[in-house]
């Protein structure tokens, strides 16, 4: 039950981030019985899809109708998907559906930043101080703070001398930005880049795209979902969840299950053209098997996209510049929209900043080696301090005080991806160890916040107080995350999957790889009365509050 004593708040579970994973949480708890508080710094539900409404901000992955919640079939009947890749808009106004549904506002504190998390070992809860001046106790406290929410600002000099307009992909502004008759610079060819760079395109006087590192695009293949196709998917929905549960990646669909190398070249190259022409992520859904662990396997489809590359740029010299030359698949796949196709423009410049980096920026420019591009506008789209980021920026203080930062100085130490010794009762959603951005996010978010929920049932039934991992737990969890990731040639590329992108970031690669077998690990780790845990004996509820 929920509580107050002066002016703190009592809780059984406090949730921080009012996203998909946060929404989730507090719907589950509630179903629990559970008195629930969430706090997110935004104004609105939605985490990730509230902030990122860049121009070309879509799903870019399977998407719609499967990248949704399926904890109850009633929106899948009730929600018209208009997309495939649908807008970031399209989607927020989808969760602001499904939190007027649910209700969940009521239990939701916007504009509410959590400022410190500390853990009392005496009372066994949490304790979460706001900048509001709000503070709470929780016996539980769920961090869904987003995988991909703390932007990474580049410090590149005289970027803070710049007088016109700057924005990040990931804090872009709620109201209307301009690119009409303005002379823009985009830093970055992510994905948040890649869909923005042919919008601001259209737009722009003149749009100046920074490369650092040329990447793999594919064909988005977005399209308008038919009444047959929502149809299709209400009606067999069981069919449909019960693929998506199947699948590594949490979307309805079989994998390929032969080699690259099985197939002749002619077989290989029809099939990767058919392939091209659908689009969307079918490259990883049905693709060959071994593209991400066999280098020479990699290679046949990493000539295959830069030969598609070079067929649609026309001008040969721009065309070499947009060349990858990593193992295709081991920086986060992207699907564009009219990307290539935006260097045959006169109003667009790449320069590739590996021959010709940026010296400075100045009140009205960006000078590289070979000279000035006058500007006046910087689009940053240069991604996130990614998996470990947000939590670490949180830095919740465990038992003797000792803050996270300190617990993961060298390496991002946790249990099956959503607890940290140290830190009792604490659980992250999507967080490093997890399949987290490798799975279909508000689908992987129902199922760790289901396991978390029968955890503390199990506590609770048990006359327990507290649990975390021991030691030995999180040893073993890191060499399986390892083993499974230095199978695959991820680890070999630098990305915000590795730490790369970050300066001073613990370089390795800290997601869970193993994709459905990582749900057959926690469940099985329940089953065997969540072995590799350490317990402790509940205090007195009322106590607790009151000390
Ligand atoms: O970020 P990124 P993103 N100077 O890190 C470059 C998800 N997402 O926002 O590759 C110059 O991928 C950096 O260069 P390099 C999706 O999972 C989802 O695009 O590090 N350049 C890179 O080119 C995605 O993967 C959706 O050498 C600098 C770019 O900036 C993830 O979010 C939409 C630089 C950053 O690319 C992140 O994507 C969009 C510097 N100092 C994104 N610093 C949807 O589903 C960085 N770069 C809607």
């Amino acid at each position: 039950m929920a509580s107050k004593s002066g002016s703190i708040e009592h809780y059984d579970v406090v949730v921080i981030g009012a996203g998909v994973s946060g929404m989730y949480a507090l719907q589950h708890f509630r179903e629990m019985g559970l008195s629930v508080r969430v706090y997110d710094g935004a104004s609105n539900v939605g985490g990730t899809w509230w902030h990122n409404g860049y121009p070309g901000a879509r799903v870019d992955g399977p998407g719609s109708p499967f990248y949704c919640f399926t904890f109850t079939d009633e929106f899948v009947k009730d929600w018209d998907w208009a997309e495939t890749q649908s807008k970031s808009s399209d989607v927020h106004e989808y969760l602001e559906y499904v939190a007027d549904k649910l209700d969940l506002r009521r239990d939701i504190q916007f504009e509410t930043w959590v400022q410190d998390a500390v853990y009392d070992e005496a009372t066994q809860r949490w304790t979460v101080e706001t900048n509001t001046g709000v503070n709470a106790t929780a016996q539980y406290l769920i961090c869904a703070v987003g995988a991909l929410s703390k932007a990474n600002l580049p410090n590149i000099a005289g970027i803070k001398d710049f007088a016109g307009e700057c924005h990040h992909t990931g804090q872009w502004p709620h109201e209307p930005v301009s690119f009409e008759g303005k002379r823009v610079a985009v830093i970055g060819t992510g994905s948040s880049g890649i869909q923005a760079i042919p919008e601001i395109a259209k737009e722009a006087e003149h749009l100046t795209v920074l490369q650092r590192t040329a990447q793999f695009a594919f064909p988005a293949a977005n399209r308008e979902i038919t009444p047959e196709d929502l149809a299709d998917a209400r009606e067999n929905w069981d069919e449909f969840k019960a693929m998506m549960i199947a699948n590594a990646g949490g979307f309805p669909h079989a994998g390929e299950m032969t080699s690259a190398l099985d197939a002749t070249p002619e077989e290989r190259e029809a099939h990767y053209e058919k392939l091209w022409q659908r689009g969307s992520f079918k490259f990883f859904l049905e693709g060959y098997n071994d593209i991400a662990t066999s280098e020479e396997a990699n290679k046949t489809l990493a000539d295959f996209v830069r030969g598609k590359i070079r067929s649609i740029v026309k001008d040969p010299e721009t065309a070499d510049k947009l060349m990858p030359d990593h193992f295709v698949m081991t920086k986060r796949p992207i699907l564009e929209d009219g990307y290539w196709h935006t260097y045959n423009r006169d109003n667009v410049t790449l320069v590739d900043l590996r021959e010709d980096p940026i010296e400075r920026f100045t009140e009205t420019s960006v000078i590289t080696a070979s000279g000035e591009h006058p500007i006046d506008m910087i689009v940053l789209a240069t991604g996130y301090d990614a998996i470990s980021g947000s939590m670490l920026r949180l830095n919740p203080k465990g038992r003797g005080g000792v803050s996270l930062k300190e617990r993961w100085e060298e390496r991002f130490h946790n249990y099956l991806g959503m607890t940290i010794g140290g830190f009792p009762n604490l659980f992250m959603i999507h967080g490093p160890g997890s399949p987290g951005v490798f799975y279909n996010m508000p689908l992987g978010a129902e199922r760790q916040m289901g396991w978390i929920g029968d955890c503390m049932r199990h506590l609770e039934k048990q006359g327990l107080g507290a649990l975390e991992p021991s030691a030995e737990s999180e040893a073993a969890w890191a060499s399986e995350v390892s083993g499974i990731a230095n199978a695959t040639l991820f680890p070999r590329t630098d990305s915000w999957w590795t730490g790369a992108n970050v300066e001073g970031k613990p370089r390795y690669f800290s997601a869970y790889l193993g994709g459905a077998l990582y749900y057959m690990r926690i469940a099985d780790v329940a089953s065997k009365e969540y072995a590799g845990f350490e317990f402790e004996e509940a205090r007195s509820g009322d106590d607790a509050k009151a000390s």
